[in-house]
């Protein structure tokens, strides 16, 4: 049998069957660790399901820590970020997940949540640079209205990522009715402290059009040390272009001679913030080799 999973809990999975059902499954034998989005093929044993293969992935989506990677979803096609007026954004953070997205070569689209609040019109305003580098952003109130998200999901295996309070949750139960009641049957079946360890859930779109969305908890710190210094250069769209024209091949974009990096901010082209965090990036990047 073929599955999906939905839910990741140590070493124990959710997979969503083809008719809808769900079982609960067990890694068979020395395969790596799953994540939400894996294809699995399953076996049926007793009381549950053992898993017996992965399907290839078409990409992986990660964030690393000081010690190692740490895989969030496979097969991802969009990265959405989830930005509200009322909670600090933290735009180092928000710009990690961009290269992130870059990385794994997912689309990424912001959300500005939380329409009906005051401070909206200066969220909006922050956003624009993100349009500008082609981020687009698309504005939403979760507690009323999430219909301009919904065509942006559609046939797209989505990881919705934000900071504490910017109003995931709100936007799943908003999209995914049924994901309340769910959750709470879960952890009823399970026992209590089920789903406050639970790392990642992935909510099914009804099928045509399909697709899907993962919620992962939030998180304060997004590592990439396990990028490779060129590879996070070409994660940034505003940047990548112009490391051709640097004089040196290794130029780190600093005090080089010769940079055109440093040049195109000079001139204003490029947003200093952004210069500093790929080079922020790649010293964490040589640290951990
Ligand atoms: N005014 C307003 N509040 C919202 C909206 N969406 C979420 N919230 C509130 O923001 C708070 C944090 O939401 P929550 O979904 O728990 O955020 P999470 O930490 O990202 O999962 C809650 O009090 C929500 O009721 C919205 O569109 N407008
Ligand atoms: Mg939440
Ligand atoms: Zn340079």
């Amino acid at each position: 049998m073929q599955g999906l999973v939905v839910e990741t809990f140590r070493r124990h999975y959710t997979v969503a069957l083809a008719d809808g059902s769900r079982l609960d499954c067990v890694l068979k034998g020395r395969l790596a660790t799953l994540a939400c989005g894996d294809e699995v093929e399953i076996e049926r044993i007793a009381g549950g399901g053992a898993i017996t293969a992965v399907k290839p992935r078409q990409n992986l989506f990660y964030r690393s820590d000081a010690v190692r990677q740490k895989l969030i979803a496979a097969n991802v096609t969009q990265i959405l970020g989830v930005t509200a007026p009322d909670i600090a954004l933290d735009e180092m953070l928000l710009n990690r997940w961009i290269v992130a997205a870059e990385a794994a070569h997912c689309r990424f689209v912001l959300i500005a949540n939380k329409r009906d609040l005051s401070g909206f019109p200066a969220l909006r305003e922050r956003l624009k640079p993100y349009e500008a580098l082609g981020y687009t952003t698309i504005e939403t109130c979760a507690k009323n209205d999430v219909g301009a998200l919904r065509p942006w999901l559609e046939g797209r295996q989505s990881v919705l990522i934000g900071q504490s309070g910017m109003g995931k949750s709100t936007l799943i139960n908003a999209l995914f009715p049924e994901a309340r009641s769910e959750t709470a049957a879960v952890s009823e079946a399970l026992g209590s402290g089920k789903h406050t360890t639970t790392s990642a859930t992935l909510h099914l779109l009804p099928s045509p059009p399909s697709g899907w969305v993962i919620d992962i908890p939030g998180m304060k710190v997004f590592g990439l040390a396990h990028l490779t210094p060129d590879a996070l250069t070409a994660a940034f769209k505003d940047i990548a272009p112009l490391v051709a024209h640097c004089r040196f091949r290794d130029c780190r974009h600093d005090k080089e001679p010769g940079c055109a990096v440093q040049k195109a901010l000079h001139e204003g082209q490029i947003h200093p913030k952004r210069l500093e965090l790929l080079q922020t990036l790649i010293r964490e990047s040589s640290l951990s080799a």
